[in-house]
């Protein structure tokens, strides 16, 4: 599975409007009259969001059974020790997972919903499978028929491409469009469920395959009035019979609401966006597929990328301490550091923590298990002298990526990796 050839194919066949479900003409239609009007660097979705509303109606499934509403965004609860609300969405708060195992509990668990967490009855649920990918016609599995089949249990990690987004403006002085987390639109769930493999070959999958797309039963995604449809974004065949999970439990529990009841994509590696929640229907197509979030979101665009932006869907890698920025310590006191690192393209190999604002490093002590798509927790003493102090985490994985000092700019803000400064302060005596 290569993802790079993967996504220089598609931006070819793309560019040369060999599209089906999101074509670069609907797209152009889209952000054609906005883009005219802007200077600087194009935005789309700045444009979809000015353009008419109507002006390209996407076609979509209307029939969504056994999706209801539910009161708010978000149903959990969300105490304010615990969360940072951003409108639909929530992120953790990192002391929150000071003295917690290596799973996220369900209670502290960020949540990325485009609209509003769907009270879904699984007992009327059904997953279709459908499309010309396959040797027959659709097929449809209840709950019950998918937890007959062979399970597999695995630690991955779910983190929004968007994490750490409000370090390009706050640490690098960079403006950029979306939710400004901070980088808490991360967590490593332990998820129970069926291969996606598994299932695809019961739908029975051709050789001729090529994408394979599930759709959510959330709300319709509609920004500046268009109606872009359901959250959905394509995988190539080769992912989706690799290593993909259609979830089923989160945490040794049924999935909650807000992270996919009944059923949800679980994509290791990959942006957070892939793992669809609440899924209702897959689509196993002949021909490349692409969706608003594989052309309009999920791209990086900006001057160091091409016009229509460069497809991606892999994560970066990333480090965060357990504590906020601004914590205050008592100076001359030992006081133990913690955090985790985490990469998309392996195990962590080395944490080093600078407390002097990236002057000196030292080698963070590794604590718990090194797993391959979730996390490394680490710890660090330190004795710090009264004053202000700036701590940095810096992680290598296995393949020898390290985080940078500076993350590369896109103006929709993916991506951030660099390590990232965190004001901290001593008082007292000493
Ligand atoms: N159906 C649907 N699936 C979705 C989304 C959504 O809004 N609707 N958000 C996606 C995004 S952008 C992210 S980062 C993850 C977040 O998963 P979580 O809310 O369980 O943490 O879900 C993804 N799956
Ligand atoms: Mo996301």
């Amino acid at each position: 599975m290569d993802e790079l050839e993967y996504d220089s194919t598609r931006l070819r066949q793309w560019r040369s409007g060999q599209a089906r479900g999101f074509s670069r003409r609907t797209f152009l239609a889209l952000t054609g009259a906005a883009s005219a009007a802007l200077a600087g660097v194009p935005s789309p979705a700045r444009a979809a969001a000015e353009a008419r509303p109507g002006a390209a109606a996407v076609p979509h499934p209307g029939a969504r059974p056994g999706a209801a509403a539910g009161a708010g965004p978000i149903v959990k609860a969300l105490p304010p020790e615990l969360f940072k609300v951003f409108g639909t969405n929530a992120e953790t708060r990192w002391p929150a997972l000071k003295d917690v195992g290596y799973h996220v509990p369900v209670d502290r668990f960020f949540v990325r919903n485009h609209t509003s967490t769907p009270l879904i009855d699984s007992a009327t649920w059904a997953l279709e499978v459908f499309g010309a990918g396959l040797r027959g016609g659709p097929r449809t599995f209840s709950l019950a028929d998918l937890r007959r089949l062979p399970p597999v249990t695995r630690s991955v990690t779910v983190e929004c491409a968007g994490n750490g987004r409000g370090y390009f403006t706050s640490q690098q002085g960079q403006t950029v469009s979306g939710t400004a987390w901070g980088l808490g639109a991360v967590g490593v769930g332990r998820w129970r469920g069926v291969r996606l493999s598994t299932v695809l070959r019961h739908a029975g999958i051709g050789r001729h395959a090529v994408d394979v797309q599930a759709s959510g039963l959330d709300a319709t995604f509609v920004t500046g009035g268009v109606d872009l449809g359901p959250v959905r974004r394509p995988l190539p065949v080769g992912k989706a019979l690799d290593d993909v999970i259609l979830a089923y439990e989160m945490n040794g529990a049924p999935l909650p609401p807000d992270h996919g009841y009944p059923v949800r994509l679980i994509v290791p590696s990959w942006i957070g966006i892939a793992s669809i929640k609440w899924v209702g229907r897959i689509e196993v197509s002949d021909v490349p597929l692409f969706s608003p979030w594989n052309t309009q979101f999920y791209r990086l665009f900006g001057p160091e990328f091409p016009a229509e932006g460069l497809p991606f869907d892999r994560q970066s890698i990333k480090s965060a301490f357990e504590l906020d920025p601004g914590a205050a310590f008592p100076a001359g006191k030992p006081v133990r550091l913690t955090g985790r690192s985490w990469s998309a393209a392996g195990r962590i190999r080395r944490v080093e923590v600078s407390t002097d604002g990236g002057t000196t490093w030292r080698r963070a002590r590794f604590t718990g298990p090194s797993l391959d798509a979730a996390w490394q927790r680490w710890e660090l003493d330190w004795r710090p002298a009264a004053g202000d102090h700036v701590l940095l985490a810096r992680a290598t994985d296995v393949r020898g990526n390290t985080q940078p000092d500076v993350a590369r700019f896109n103006t929709l803000g993916y991506l951030f990796d660099a390590a990232v400064r965190v004001p901290v302060t001593a008082t007292g005596p000493a």
